[in-house]
C-alpha cells in the first residue's frame, strides 16, 4: 500500500465541496491505489453544516478515506498537506463593492498563505478555486515565500473544459478528440477561450472551422459567459462541474496531461507579452508532477486585444493588492 496523502480542502461545507470531497474520497484525483486523509477548513459558523459532511462521508465507507479532520484553523488544516484545494473565499454580496471584496479576499489569502509556508509539506500543490482566483493566488505566493514559486496555481479548467465541450458540440466530435485548447488570461468575462492551436484527431480545427465569425460572436462570448448561464438556469452557480475541473488540473499537475496541453493559470514567465509573475491561464503540458509553459505561440491582433485586457484586469487587482499591504 502506498503511504498515505493529505488533501486539504477548504469551504469544505460548500457546494463545490460537495461533490469535491466525495470525488476525492473515492480515489478520483489520486487514483484508486493512494489512501487519503481529508484535512477539512471552514469559517467556524459553518463547522456544523460540516460535521454532517463528514457524517456523510463516513457513510460511504470509502475504502481509500483513512481519516477526516475539520478546523477553523489554517494552521491545523494545512498541517503536513501533501495537496490544498482552496475553494472557500468571500463571495460579492450585495452593495459590496469591488475594492471591499478585494480587501477581504486579500485577508483569507494571505493567512492562508502564511500557513501553507510555515505549515504544509515542502512538496505541496496548491490550487486556488475561490474567487477571484487569479488574485487569491497571486496574494497565496506572495505570503508563502519558501515554497517553489510553481506550488502554487489558480484553475481555469473549468472554462478550458467548456471551450473543448463547445468545440467538440459545434465540430460533431467527441470531447477526446479534441486537443491543444487554451483558455488564456483571468477567470473572469476577459478570459480568452482559443482554439487556433486546437487539433480535432489529427486535423487543424481551424481548417475544419473556418468561421471566424462563430469564434467571435458565439465560441468567445458563451464560453465566457457559460457560469451565468448556469446561474440563470439553475439557480445557483456552478459546483460538480467546478469540483471536476478542480480535479482535472490537480490530477494532470500530479500525474501528467499524456502530451495534451491544458490550460492552467501559473505565475507567468513574462512571454506573451504577459507580465512576469502575474497568475494568468496559460496553455501548459504536465509531466513529472510540474507543468512546462508551452512557448512560442503566435499572438495574432484579436488575440492580442483579449490577452491584454486580462493582463489590464489582473494589473489593476495586483496593483490594488500591493496597496493594501504596503499602506
Ligand atoms: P459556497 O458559498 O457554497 O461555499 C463556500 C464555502 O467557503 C462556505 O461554506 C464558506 O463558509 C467557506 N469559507 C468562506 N471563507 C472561508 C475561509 N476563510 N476559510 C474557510 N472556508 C471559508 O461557494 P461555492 O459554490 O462552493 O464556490 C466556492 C468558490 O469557488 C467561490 O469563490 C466561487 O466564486 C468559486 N468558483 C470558482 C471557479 C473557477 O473556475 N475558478 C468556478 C466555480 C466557482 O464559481
Amino acid at each position: 500500500v502506498k503511504p498515505v496523502k493529505r488533501v486539504a480542502v477548504t469551504g469544505a461545507a460548500g457546494q463545490i465541496a460537495y461533490s469535491l470531497l466525495f470525488r476525492v474520497a473515492r480515489g478520483d484525483l489520486l487514483g484508486d491505489d493512494q489512501p487519503v486523509i481529508l484535512q477539512l477548513l471552514e469559517l467556524p459558523q459553518a463547522l456544523d453544516a460540516l460535521r454532517g459532511v463528514v457524517m456523510e462521508l463516513e457513510d460511504c465507507a470509502f475504502p481509500l478515506l483513512q481519516s477526516v479532520e475539520i478546523s477553523d484553523d489554517p494552521r491545523v488544516a494545512f498541517r503536513d498537506v501533501d495537496y490544498a484545494l482552496l475553494v472557500g473565499s468571500r463571495p460579492r454580496t450585495k452593495g459590496m463593492e469591488r475594492r471591499d471584496l478585494l480587501a477581504a479576499n486579500a485577508a483569507i489569502f494571505r493567512t492562508q498563505g502564511q500557513a501553507l509556508n510555515d505549515v504544509a509539506s515542502r512538496d505541496v500543490k496548491v490550487l486556488v478555486v475561490g474567487n477571484p482566483a487569479n488574485t487569491n493566488a497571486l496574494i497565496t505566493r506572495r505570503f508563502a515565500p519558501e515554497l517553489p514559486a510553481d506550488a502554487i496555481t489558480a484553475m481555469i479548467r473549468l472554462d478550458h473544459n467548456r471551450a473543448v465541450s463547445k468545440l467538440a458540440a459545434r465540430c460533431g466530435v467527441p470531447v477526446a478528440s479534441v486537443n491543444r485548447m487554451v483558455v488564456w488570461g483571468n477567470h473572469s468575462p476577459t478570459m480568452y477561450p482559443d482554439y487556433r492551436y486546437a487539433q480535432i484527431g489529427q486535423d487543424s480545427a481551424r481548417a475544419l472551422l473556418a468561421d471566424e465569425r462563430w469564434n467571435r460572436d458565439v465560441f468567445i462570448p458563451e464560453v465566457a459567459r457559460r457560469g451565468t448561464a448556469i446561474i440563470e438556469a439553475r439557480g445557483a452557480s456552478s459546483a460538480a462541474s467546478a469540483a471536476n475541473a478542480a480535479i482535472d488540473q490537480m490530477r494532470d499537475w500530479v500525474y501528467g496531461s499524456a502530451g495534451q496541453w491544458v490550460s492552467m493559470s501559473v505565475p507567468s514567465d513574462g512571454s506573451y507579452g504577459i507580465p512576469e509573475g502575474l497568475m494568468f491561464g496559460v496553455p501548459v503540458i504536465c509531466r513529472n508532477g510540474a507543468f512546462e509553459r508551452v512557448t512560442g505561440l503566435e499572438i495574432d491582433a484579436l488575440s492580442r486585444e483579449r490577452i491584454d485586457a486580462s493582463v489590464r484586469e489582473l494589473m489593476e487587482e495586483a496593483d490594488a493588492v500591493d496597496a493594501l499591504f504596503s499602506a
